[in-house]
């Protein structure tokens, strides 16, 4: 097959919902493109586990502290499977972490925010991963076969954190004055960054046209932003707290909520690295691998132990 029918059939195959598999044959910007959002998706499942690590040794109470500990245990899960699916198309995670490390690669925008009070953990529960699953829902059923099969088991850890961070809030909301304040200035801090999770609006989104045609993305970043903004307005009303947006209002007619423009000049300066904790992020990141060199090396030798036994019994 010439090229042009290559392509013609991997195309025919998407259509036909088929799901593409590591060996199958498939155009080098599809494995580019699909390389490049795993990775910054399991970047970002990594580096995400900082700004709530933060308050692990804070948490008020055991409850809070083993729920939290459950929760940034399960980003590191999701990380690892989301780099495992990103090997298969041919890179090693060894490079992927040293592209972090070095800066060279993307991770979402939200997690070079700080993390002030304890109400900032609800608040990254009900806002962040409630934005974060809207997104990875549609990921489930993405055209590549292991970013898909990897995504199923993340959302369904992803609803309890979700549950987890809207529950935090609703105690909160119903303690002191002091404690509904801090529920409060959390929302506040945490609202428009989380609305830039979903990416630069469609008119900008360089990737969004491609990604659509082959199915890797289901749905637009204009879309899910849409879709988690009506979502919130409504969740809201229980917490009876408000979004700092004085643009919210609903719109009858298109049967949405209206709301005010973000700040795109805060969003792509946090993204080339110039937000309120990149360069605290990148340390902590590089500093726990450097100081963990020792565990890697103690496990491949103990690895290598290992196989040479096995090769002895062998003989
Ligand atoms: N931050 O053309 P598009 C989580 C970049 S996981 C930084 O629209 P695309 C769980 C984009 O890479 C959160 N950069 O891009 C958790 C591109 O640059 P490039 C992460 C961003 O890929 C919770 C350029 O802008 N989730 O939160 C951002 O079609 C709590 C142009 O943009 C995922 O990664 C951003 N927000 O659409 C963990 C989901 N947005 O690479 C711990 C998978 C855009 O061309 C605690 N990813 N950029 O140089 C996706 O669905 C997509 O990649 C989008 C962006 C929707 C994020």
């Amino acid at each position: 097959m010439n090229i042009h029918d290559l392509e013609k059939s991997f195309q025919d195959k998407i259509d036909r919902e088929i799901k593409i598999e590591p060996k199958d044959w498939m155009p080098e910007a599809y494995r580019k493109t699909n390389l490049r959002q795993i990775s910054q998706h399991a970047h970002s499942e990594i580096v995400g586990m900082l700004p709530e690590g933060n308050w692990i040794s804070r948490a008020p109470s055991l409850k809070r502290k083993a729920i939290l500990i459950a929760k940034v245990q399960d980003e590191a899960g999701h990380g690892l499977y989301l780099y495992s699916a990103a090997e298969t198309l041919g890179t090693s995670r060894d490079q992927m972490i040293e592209d972090l490390h070095s800066g060279k690669a993307k991770y979402s925008s939200i997690f070079n925010y700080p993390t002030l009070t304890w109400a900032d953990m609800g608040a990254v529960g009900w806002l962040v991963d409630g934005a974060a699953i809207l997104n990875q829902v549609m990921l489930c059923r993405t055209s590549y076969g292991p970013y898909a099969r990897a995504m199923v088991r993340i959302c369904k850890e992803e609803s309890f954190h979700q549950r987890q961070g809207f529950e935090t809030l609703l105690v909160l909301s119903k303690g002191t004055a002091e404690q509904r304040a801090m529920c409060q200035d959390a929302i506040n801090r945490w609202w428009w960054p989380s609305l830039m999770m979903f990416g630069p609006k469609d008119s900008e989104s360089t990737n969004s046209d491609q990604s659509m045609k082959w199915k890797i993305k289901r749905k637009t970043n204009d879309e899910l932003r849409q879709q988690f903004v009506d979502m919130i307005a409504e969740q809201i009303k229980l917490l009876d707290m408000t979004l700092p947006d004085p643009d919210l209002k609903w719109n009858e007619e298109r049967k949405h909520y209206d709301f005010g423009e973000i700040n795109w000049e805060e969003f792509w300066n946090v993204v080339k690295g110039n937000g309120p904790c990149n360069k605290q992020r990148l340390a902590a990141r590089n500093k726990a691998h450097d100081e963990g060199a020792w565990v890697r090396a103690a496990a491949l030798a103990y690895a290598q132990k290992r196989a040479d036994r096995k090769k002895v019994k062998v003989a």
